[in-house]
């Protein structure tokens, strides 16, 4: 069944549908964009990160594309300083987008993707609040992942670039699966204790630099995703609105949790865009276990 069609067979709303229909069109562009161009741009995003020619065109392909469609009110990427307000928008959504998550990997041939989060309205908003959260990973497969509280589903892009389902309503198993992002040398008493008692319940190492692909891997085979609040950095590096919140909601969403390390990241209300976070997102063994220990101290 393709995409469009399980849209509609699950009663999606048809805004919501068609705003999905567009986000996975333009994946197929961004995939078939990775040729063109593997260098640096030059630039900066407002954390300081070098930006890839491939972040900025990814971006304006899709900030371009919803402003031309005009289906949301608001968006706020990764790449830009402020919230994009679109003129007389056809629908209120917010979106938040991170356009190419793990794009220092793309020289190297390595899985990258693009994370989406949905709200109704505005984007700084607690996470908990998305009315659906998906992301495209670009591997030897594309496949699209995503959520509108109804479940969580897989799909994979044909050579047509239509995207079709693989798995209906996927349960995160347990799994012992650690990806730990971070240097140890900089770790915190509570995060450097947890860390110890996943390596000694014997967790495997699993760590490629892109969030998304390591999601993906989690989401399948059990374990969980860190990257922690370090030594002089005790915010630690993701960025809550793209990229702990939309996959925050989609691990929950398959039966997982994520966390600061002290409580649910979905209940956390921004109030900048470019709000960084501690994150600690898996099983709920995992969670409760790094939560537990946090909140100790
Ligand atoms: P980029 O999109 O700038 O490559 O950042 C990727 C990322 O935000 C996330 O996908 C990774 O898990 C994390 O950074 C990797 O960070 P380190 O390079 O510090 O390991």
């Amino acid at each position: 069944m393709n995409l469009k069609d399980f849209l509609s067979r699950n009663n999606t709303d048809p805004k919501l549908s068609e705003l999905i229909l567009f986000f996975a069109e333009n994946g197929q562009t961004i995939k078939s964009g990775f040729l063109k161009s593997q260098n640096k741009a030059g630039t900066h995003n407002i954390y300081g990160e070098e930006q890839m020619a491939l972040d900025k065109w990814a971006d304006d392909v899709l900030i371009n594309g919803l402003k031309k469609t005009r289906l949301v009110r608001y968006i706020a990427t990764e790449e830009q300083p402020g919230i994009i307000e679109i003129d007389n928008p056809k629908n209120q959504f917010g979106v938040v987008i991170d356009p190419l998550d793990g794009s220092s990997l793309i020289d190297v041939n390595l899985a990258v993707g693009t994370i989406i989060g949905i709200y109704p309205g505005t984007v700084l908003d607690m996470g908990k609040n998305m009315i659906a959260a998906m992301y495209i990973l670009y591997g030897p497969l594309t496949t699209l992942t995503f959520t509108t509280g109804n479940g969580v589903h897989d799909f994979v892009m044909d050579e047509k670039g239509d995207f079709h389902l693989t798995a209906e309503n996927i349960k995160m198993p347990d799994g012992k699966i650690y990806a730990p992002g971070a240097l140890r040398k900089d770790y915190l008493p509570a995060h450097a204790r947890f860390i110890e008692i996943l390596e000694k319940d014997g967790y495997k190492l699993r760590f490629s630099g892109s969030f998304v692909a390591d999601m993906h891997q989690i989401l399948h085979k059990g374990g969980m995703f860190t990257y922690p609040g370090i030594k002089g950095k005790e915010k630690g590096k993701l960025r809550l609105l793209f990229e702990a919140n939309p996959m925050g909601k989609i691990i929950t969403e398959a039966g997982g949790a994520v966390s600061n390390g002290k409580i649910d990241i979905l209940s956390i209300k921004p109030d900048v865009i470019d709000y960084i976070t501690p994150i600690y997102a898996g099983g709920k063994k995992e969670i409760g276990l790094i939560n537990r220990y946090m909140n100790e101290i």
